[in-house]
C-alpha cells in the first residue's frame, strides 16, 4: 500500500484566486486564516504570509469539534507565538451555539481601531471558510460543500455587526515538497479524489490509524487490531465487518477504501489530529 505517485493539485482557478487577492489586500484590515484543526501543519499555506504582512493575522482552527482536544490546545500555545499572528481561535461551523464567542473575540483582537472590520478570509481548500463566514453571517449566503474546490470567485458579505468578509476559493500552493502532507491534505479531502489513488490513500490512513488510534477503528468497525499489524490486513478486516464484496465473494477494495475516508471526514471515526506536536 506504499503511495508511489506524486501528489500535485494547482488547477488555474487557484492560481486567479491568489492573483485576485492579492488585487483587494489594500482594502483588507484583517487576514482570517482558517486551518482544519486536524491537520495544523499540513494545512497551512507557506504562501499565506503574501498576505498578512501590516494586517492583524487571526487563526483559526475550525473542524474543532473532529479533532483531538488535548492536542488543539498545544497547538493554540504554539501558533500564537509566531511572529505577525494576532490571535489563535478554535471554532465548529456547525455549532451555532459558538457564533458569538467567535464575533468577539476577532473583534477584541484586532489591533485596527474601525467600526467595520474588513476581513479576508484565506485557507486551503475544504477547511470550512465559506461555513464560517454562513455561520458568522447567521444565513446560508456562500455555497458549501464537502470536496475541495466548491468556492470558485470571491464574494464580499457584510454582517450586521461590523465585519465585513471577504469568502475566497481555497487555495494550495504551485508544488508539494512535502508529500506526506500532501497525503494528508487527501486524507481531509482538500485535494481532488480525482487525482490520487483512492485505495493508496485510504491505506496510508488506515496505517496512521492502526499506529496512532487502534481503538478509533476497533470501535467503529467492530473488529480487533493489533498495531503491529500491516495495513492491509485492516482493510480486509473492515471490508469483512462492513461486507464490502463485489461478484464472486472478493472484498471490494475501492468501496472500503472511500468509506474509511469518508467516516474520517465526517468524524464517524472519532477525534483524531494528524499533526500531532
Ligand atoms: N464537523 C465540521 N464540519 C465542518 C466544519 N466547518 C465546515 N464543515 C464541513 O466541511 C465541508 C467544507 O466546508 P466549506 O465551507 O465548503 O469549505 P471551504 O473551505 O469553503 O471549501 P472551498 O470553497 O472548496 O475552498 C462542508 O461539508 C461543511 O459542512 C466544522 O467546524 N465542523
Ligand atoms: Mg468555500
Amino acid at each position: 500500500m506504499n503511495n508511489d505517485k506524486v501528489i500535485q493539485w494547482y488547477p488555474g482557478h487557484m492560481k486567479k484566486a491568489d492573483r485576485e487577492i492579492r488585487d483587494k489586500l489594500k482594502l483588507i484590515d484583517v487576514v482570517i486564516e482558517v486551518l482544519d484543526a486536524r491537520v495544523n501543519y499540513a494545512s497551512r499555506n507557506p504562501d499565506i504570509k503574501k498576505y498578512t504582512r501590516n494586517k492583524d493575522h487571526i487563526i483559526i482552527l475550525n473542524k474543532a469539534d473532529l479533532a483531538d482536544p488535548d492536542e488543539t490546545n498545544k497547538w493554540i500555545n504554539k501558533l500564537k507565538q509566531e511572529d505577525g499572528v494576532t490571535a489563535v481561535l478554535t471554532y465548529n461551523a456547525t455549532d451555532q451555539t459558538q457564533r458569538n464567542k467567535l464575533v468577539n473575540s476577532i473583534k477584541n483582537s484586532t489591533t485596527k481601531d474601525r467600526n467595520e472590520l474588513r476581513c479576508l478570509v484565506v485557507g486551503i481548500p475544504n477547511v470550512g471558510k465559506s461555513t464560517v463566514i454562513n455561520s458568522i453571517l447567521k444565513k446560508r449566503k456562500t455555497q458549501i460543500g464537502n470536496k475541495p474546490g466548491v468556492t470558485k470567485g470571491q464574494q464580499w458579505l457584510t454582517t450586521d455587526d461590523g465585519l465585513i468578509l471577504l469568502d475566497t476559493p481555497g487555495i494550495l500552493w504551485p508544488k508539494f515538497e512535502d508529500q506526506e502532507a500532501a497525503n494528508h491534505l487527501a486524507w481531509i479531502g482538500s485535494i481532488n479524489d480525482k487525482i490520487y489513488d483512492k485505495e493508496n490513500i485510504a491505506g496510508d490512513l488506515v496505517k496512521f490509524l492502526l499506529e496512532n488510534y487502534p481503538q478509533n477503528l476497533e470501535e467503529t468497525y467492530g473488529i480487533e487490531v493489533d498495531p503491529d499489524q500491516p495495513a492491509w490486513v485492516a482493510f480486509d478486516q473492515i471490508a469483512e465487518a462492513r461486507h464490502l464484496l463485489r461478484k464472486g465473494g472478493e472484498y471490494d477494495y475501492l468501496r472500503t477504501s472511500e468509506m474509511i475516508l469518508n467516516d474520517f471526514r465526517n468524524g464517524k471515526l472519532g477525534r483524531i489530529t494528524i499533526n500531532q506536536l
